[in-house]
């Protein structure tokens, strides 16, 4: 197949997701032309099945705000014209899915019928997308889209409860590349960062109010009372301020690392013990599974698709959304050592079962299915 990907080129879950499913892709044999505004950060390797196109924006005195998605229809124009595409597959909602139906409009004004698929991937549905500056917007974009799935099914289920969707929604959960994601030796890291054997925390994000960073704060306070432990923070954004100085309030900032934006992740999980996402909303948790393929439990909140990613008990404890008290009490159950292998062991299992190579099938079968249903005539409007 011929197949447009377009999604946002940041290290954001989304991006990661639409860059690893391209390069997947490609590597089975279809050719993946990704469109975005910048190269994004995982598509860092060549492959003769691999075609990136920048969506370039003109700027003009008169735009306060430039038209991207303007650009961004009229690449995918371009592109799908010029390289025969046989679907665009656009993630998160806003504005991918808008600007691939005037991509659409404009091509069958030309005889090309392009389907179009949506993914939608948390916070396009949770929280953007429910303003009502883009309601209307969104509703009809997913409403027009050939195809539509969800990392989960709690996503799914909040797109239907809070959308008024009409249409079929299929769930294909996100994923992970076993290969890349893997515990590693990485003992001299480890001791420069716990030598004296300190437990290691982990927890990766892009450090908005979201993710509830304060409360690993909190409860990394609380759990340094009774057990050793080291924390490392890994991302950066708009709370990372307020955040050290909510450190150095608690008097925990001498066992608290901000370590900025990393990429070799796998890295820095390779010597962790427990990972902790506490978020107020997370539709799946990439973060999370990326860190239980590298045998490394999870101390999670109850948002979202959080909970079928982290099985309460065995990859790790879930605890309601901001009881911090109650995640320092788990993770000290989880730290000790006759417990943190059997965790280990339960969180790497449950991590093969979203081995990509289990994941792509079913987005493949997904894109034969839309190509089949999929007409020209596209979405009607009730009478
Ligand atoms: O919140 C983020 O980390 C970024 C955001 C995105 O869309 O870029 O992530 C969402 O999509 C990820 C990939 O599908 C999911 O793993 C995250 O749970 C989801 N974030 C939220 O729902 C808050």
């Amino acid at each position: 197949m011929n197949i447009g990907i377009v999604c946002y080129p940041t290290f954001g879950g989304s991006g990661v997701v639409a860059t690893e499913l391209g390069k997947a892709l490609a590597k089975n044999g279809h050719r993946v032309h990704f469109i975005t505004y910048s190269q994004p950060p995982r598509l860092d390797f060549f492959n003769e099945n691999v075609f990136y196109h920048e969506v370039f924006i003109p700027s003009y005195p008169l735009f306060q705000h430039p038209p991207y998605e303007l650009a961004l229809s009229s690449k995918m124009v371009e592109v799908v014209k010029n390289h025969q595409l046989d679907l665009l597959h656009v993630h998160y909602a806003i504005p991918h899915a808008s600007a691939a139906y005037m991509a659409k409009q404009i091509l069958r004004t030309q005889g090309i019928h392009i389907p179009v698929i949506t993914t939608l991937h948390g916070t396009d549905i949770t929280l953007v997308g429910k303003d009502p500056s883009f309601e209307p917007v969104v509703t009809f974009s997913i409403n027009a889209s050939d195809g539509v799935t969800t990392v989960s099914e709690s996503l799914r289920k909040d797109t239907y409860d809070q959308f008024p969707i009409e249409r079929e929604i299929e769930v294909i959960p996100n994923f992970i590349d076993l290969e890349r994601f893997r515990k590693q030796k990485k003992d001299h890291f480890k001791t420069a960062i716990a030598p004296n054997g300190e437990k290691i925390l982990v927890h990766i994000s892009n450090f908005r109010k979201v993710k509830r960073i304060d409360d690993i704060l909190r409860m990394f306070a609380l759990l340094r009372e009774k057990a050793c432990v080291k924390l490392l923070l890994i991302g950066d954004g708009p709370e990372r301020a307020g955040l050290e100085k909510l450190a150095r309030e608690l008097g925990i900032s001498s066992d608290v690392r901000f370590l900025g934006k990393l990429d070799a992740i796998e890295e820095v999980l390779s010597i962790a013990d427990l990972f902790v996402m506490p978020s107020e909303k997370e539709s799946f948790g990439l973060a999370a599974l990326e860190a239980m393929a590298c045998e490394v439990p999870i101390i999670s909140s109850d948002a979202g698709g959080i909970p079928e990613v982290n099985i309460q008990g065995k990859t790790g404890f879930i605890s309601a959304i901001g009881d911090f008290a109650d995640m320092a009490e788990k993770a000290a159950i989880i730290l000790q050592d006759d417990q943190l292998p059997i965790f280990r062991a339960h969180a790497l299992a449950r991590a093969k079962e979203f081995d990509i190579n289990r994941i792509l099938p079913r987005y493949e079968f997904f894109y034969e299915k839309v190509l089949k249903q999929s007409t020209i005539a596209g979405y009607q409007v009730a009478e």
